[in-house]
């Protein structure tokens, strides 16, 4: 998979996919990522990328110009171009699967108060990571990036995901480690037990009652 995220702060990405498991990926090639200045594509004098908007108001309003040159020079037939915007459709696990499966991912980091509404005509699906306000799309493209690549097949076991939080709408089952006893606090006598068939039946338990007790809302989905 390409990953090429459209930013006016390349620099905040430092570090960011540089440990663990996106780093791995990077190194294996299952992914390649790259951070594309669009400031680079203005045809200003001045590469300014805003403007005062249309009506008045406060703030500053990215022009179409620089973003549209940029994606006219990186889309190809294989791209699917993604909109970083509060007011997009709320991101989920399910979302993240279906984005995994695909060969190049552009995203559109907005900045500033906003951007013209004519850069949605880019945009094959609007995103938001949650109901609240951010500095920029920049923090909202990291959190995809992470959630997407872990799951590109091969970049992690499919078994560590096959049962983790938000598959089926369910939260994850609880997990313990040695020792059996830490504090006076006990490893539930189950998974000492080494019976296969209970184990598996109090995960199952345990990670609905979890949902329910936390999650009403995913509890009551579909
Ligand atoms: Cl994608 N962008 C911004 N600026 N704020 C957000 C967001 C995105 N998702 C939630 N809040």
């Amino acid at each position: 998979m390409k990953i090429d995220i459209l930013t006016l702060f390349p620099e905040m990405f430092e570090q960011v996919f540089e440990h663990s498991i996106i780093k791995r990926a990077r190194e294996e090639h299952k992914v390649e990522i790259n951070l594309v200045d669009f400031r680079k594509y203005s045809l200003d004098p001045h590469h300014k990328v805003d403007d005062t908007p249309y009506g008045g108001g406060c703030g500053m309003v990215l022009s179409c110009q620089p973003i549209f040159d940029c994606i006219d020079a990186i889309k190809t037939e294989e791209s699917k171009v993604i909109l970083l915007t509060p007011d997009g459709v709320c991101y989920k696990q399910s979302i993240a699967y279906d984005l995994s499966y695909e060969r190049h991912l552009i995203f559109i980091c907005g900045h500033y108060e906003g951007f013209d509404e004519r850069i949605r005509s880019l945009a094959d699906l609007e995103l938001s990571i949650g109901d609240y306000v951010l500095t920029g799309g920049e923090y909202a493209s990291m959190v995809l990036v992470d959630s997407i690549v872990r799951l590109i097949p091969g970049v992690i076991k499919e078994e560590s995901h096959r049962n983790e939080s938000f598959n089926e709408n369910l939260l994850d089952y609880p997990n313990y480690t040695k020792p059996r006893n830490f504090r006076g606090m006990e490893v539930p006598e189950v998974l000492v037990s080494g019976d296969h068939k209970k184990i598996e039946a109090y995960r199952r338990e345990e990670s609905l009652r979890k949902t329910q007790n936390r999650r009403p809302d995913l509890w009551n989905k579909e």
